[in-house]
Parts: C-alpha cells; structure tokens; sequence
C-alpha cells in the first residue's frame, strides 16, 4: 500500500497546478511591493555610453536622421577603447550623488551591445577595440556599492538586418512576417541573456515604432518577470510596464501615475558631446529633483561618460556638488511622499511616510517669516534639516470661537539657511490635517 503513496501524491499535486493553472510564473508579485525601493529612492543616475562617445554626437539619431552616413557612424567602432573604465569609480561616485540606483544602456538604438551576446557580432567584445563585456563588471561594482541596477535596452534596432526601419529615409521593408519572426527571436535571444544579471529594473526605450503586439509585449513582461519575479519594468513597453517615464521636461503639474520618473540629461544630450556646454548648475538640478519629490516622483539624471570609459569634469562635478546637498538632506529626500497643495504653502513640500511631518523646501531668501495656512494640525517642533537649529514660529489670526485654523508663521534666519534650498521640518500632532473649506462671513463673535 504504501509503495503506491509517492505517485499518488505527485500525480494530484500534478492536476492540482494543472487544473486551477497554478502557475507560479503568472502570478505577478504585486506592483506596490515591486516598486516599494523605487518609491523611495528619488534619484537615480542614468548613463548613456556607446561609441556615439567616439564622435561626440547624438546617440543613434546621427545616422537615422542622415546627420552622418551608417558606415561612417559605424566607423566609430574602432575608437571605443574603454581603456580608462573603471567601473567601481563609477559606482563609489553614484552612491556619492546621493542616487539609490543607476540605469545602464545596454544596447542603444544602434544595436551595438554593451555585453557579449551570442545574438548577432555587433558588440562590444567582438567589434571594439575595448574587446571586453562593459556591463558585467558594472552590474558587480553596482551591486557592492548597494545600489540598485537598471538595465536600458532599446526593442527598436536600426542596425539589424531583419528591423523593418534603417533611417528616416530609408526602410528595409514594410511587412515581411518572415523577418519580422527573426527579428522578435534576436529581441527575446538578447532579452534572456540580460535576465542573468538579475536586474532590478529594466528600462526599455525605442517602442514607439511598434505596437505592443508586433512586440510581443506582453509575453517579454511574463518573460522577465519570470526570470527575475522582483523587478520592474518602465512605461516604454507599449502599455505592460510599471512606472510613468516623462522626459526632458519637469512636469507642471503632479503626474497622473503614482509611480514616475523624469529622466533627464545634465546639458542637452544623453551622449558624450563635447560641444554640448548647456549644463544646468548644481543649484538648478537641486531644484528640479526637489519638484521632484514634492510631486512624488523620483528624477533619473543622466551622466555621459567618454569612449575611454572617463566621466566628463563637468558631470563629476554636478554629482559631487548633487551629493553635498543629498547626504546632506537625506531625512527629506529617501522615502518621503508628495506635499501638500501650494495653496498651503508658497513652496515646495513633502511628507513623512507616516505623515506627521511635514517638509518644507526654500529655494530662496524670504523677505520675512514663512507662511504655512491652513493647517489644523498643533505643531510640536520645527527644525533645520541637516543642522537641527530648532525655529521660532507662532500662529497668528486664529479666533478662539472659529474653527478657522490661524497663519503659522515660521522664521528663518540666514544663517542657518542651505546656499542651494534650505530644508524645514514640521513635526506635527498626529497625521497632516488640512482645511479647505470655503471661509465665510462672521455671524457670531
Ligand atoms: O531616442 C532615445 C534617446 O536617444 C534617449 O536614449 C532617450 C532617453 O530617455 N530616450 C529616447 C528618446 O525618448
């Protein structure tokens, strides 16, 4: 009898899965838990590296917009050396801007891979004088310095023979099933391979010239969430990512998504340019990831490093200048939750997880005390983040009989003052409670 017991329990458990399709692999981890450390984190640092660096001009774009013929941007192969990489730098100055993760371009717009795949010859190993995987040894360094990793990859790739588009002007074909299977096997061949560095996000670009069907969109999500079950993925997968990823422009308005990213670059190219001098100062950058955290999204900045693997002074400088005002703040900046309306307060803010305080960020030099209205919450202490000097406040206007609440007036001396945005904390009786009723005439005193 009991010799029968082993296959009996393995067949039911068999029918089990089978019969209600218990499939581990389709059962997502839920999205709030996924994208718990993102909701945290507030600044990412993003890289765009490929040999567009050799030239110093805009990344793939150059030869789809006939900026540059293909064979000549192609010729940009032979002067990407990464002879000076040095990855753990690279990760050790990440950690010191104050970024909680960092997003890598694998493979660009122009196909050329950053690691070795065994899809296609066009990468870093095989076609470079750089002769090596640029992305393993990064994902080791991120990985040490605690950071999390994100890998950019572009479905889009206007160097293989089988994707349909090469350049503006030019397209390889309109419709052809057969190549268009060869292309999506090469997609997902690539995809796999980039499973293995198990990354905590996968940051996809270029989806825009198909529709997620023609992508297979929604069997690259299970893929991956199947390979690697904790990560997240970006809005740029035609409708099966996670996150809203506005760009270039700092929203005006709190993004409609509860998760979001502006991705952003320092001057006004995501690859190394030379010629590119528009960098925004430090201050300006402080100012923008502040908005920022105020809206409750986190800011992706990006650093464009040289062909020989150096990261422009420039950019250096801004992640130094960055990290002097993060570790700085860091209570007001990891973890917080978007602010209260700007009719409260005529500023930035922020909240504590648990709301009880309220975070008030002065990018510039008040004529007078700080206005906070409309706040019905007894106010315990406030403080100077980063120096701790406790400020003198006092409510004014509040009529004892009214259920009005008064101005809260807080001072801010200039010496205690941050020479880029100063931060306030007001620590409050209980949970943020607002009023926002209309206020009416007095019919009784
Ligand atoms: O076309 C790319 C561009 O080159 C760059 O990589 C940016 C970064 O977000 N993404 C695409 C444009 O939206």
């Amino acid at each position: 009898m009991k010799n029968i017991k082993i296959p009996f329990i393995l067949a039911t458990t068999f029918l089990f899965l089978n019969v209600f399709n218990v499939n581990a692999q389709q059962t997502e981890i839920p999205k709030e838990k996924r994208l718990a450390w993102f909701k945290d984190a507030k600044l990412g640092i993003f890289i765009h590296w490929g040999i567009y660096a050799v030239n110093g001009i805009d990344e793939s774009w150059s030869f789809y917009n006939n900026y540059i013929s293909y064979n000549d941007y192609m010729k940009q192969l032979n002067g990407f050396t990464a002879k000076k990489y040095n990855p753990t730098s690279w990760a050790k100055l990440i950690k010191e801007s104050g970024a909680k993760y960092t997003v890598i371009t694998t493979k660009h717009h122009d196909g050329v891979a950053l690691w070795n795949s065994k899809f296609g010859t066009l990468n870093t190993v095989k076609k470079t004088p750089a002769k090596k995987d640029l992305i393993s040894p990064f994902v080791k360094a991120v990985k040490k310095e605690g950071l999390k990793l994100g890998l950019y990859y572009s479905l889009l790739d206007w160097s293989h023979p089988d994707y349909p588009f090469f350049t503006r002007k030019e397209k390889r074909y309109k419709e052809d099933t057969k190549r268009w299977k060869k292309f999506t096997k090469y997609n997902f061949g690539q995809l796999k391979e980039l499973t293995k560095y198990n990354p905590d996000l996968y940051w996809f670009d270029g989806d825009w010239e198909q529709s997620a069907e023609k992508w297979k969109a929604k069997e690259i999500r299970a893929l991956l969430l199947d390979k690697t079950p904790n990560t997240i993925i970006n809005s740029r997968l035609q409708g099966y990512g996670d996150y809203a990823t506005p760009e270039q422009g700092l929203p005006i308005r709190k993004p409609s998504s509860k998760f979001w990213e502006l991705c952003m670059t320092m001057n006004n190219s995501w690859g190394y340019q030379p010629t590119d001098k528009n960098y925004k100062t430090v201050n300006q950058i402080i100012r923008i990831l502040v908005d920022c955290i105020s809206m409750g999204g986190d800011l992706l900045l990006d650093i464009a490093p040289k062909a020989d693997g150096t990261i422009p002074k420039e950019q250096v400088a801004i992640l130094k200048g960055l990290g002097r005002w993060t570790n700085k703040h860091k209570e007001a900046i990891y973890g917080t939750r978007a602010g209260i309306p700007k009719q409260h307060f005529n500023g930035y803010t922020s909240l504590s997880k648990d709301k009880t305080i309220l975070y008030l960020y002065v990018d510039n030099k008040p004529n007078g005390p700080l206005l906070i209205k409309g706040l019905k919450n007894k106010v315990n202490r406030i403080w100077v983040v980063g120096n701790g000097t406790k400020l003198s406040h006092k409510v004014v206007g509040k009529q004892y009989w009214s259920h009005v609440p008064g101005m809260l007036y807080i001072d801010l001396p200039e010496k205690v003052q941050d020479k880029d945005v100063t931060v306030i904390a007001v620590l409050l009786q209980g949970k943020v409670d607002l009023y926002q009723e209309e206020i009416k005439a007095i019919e009784s005193n």
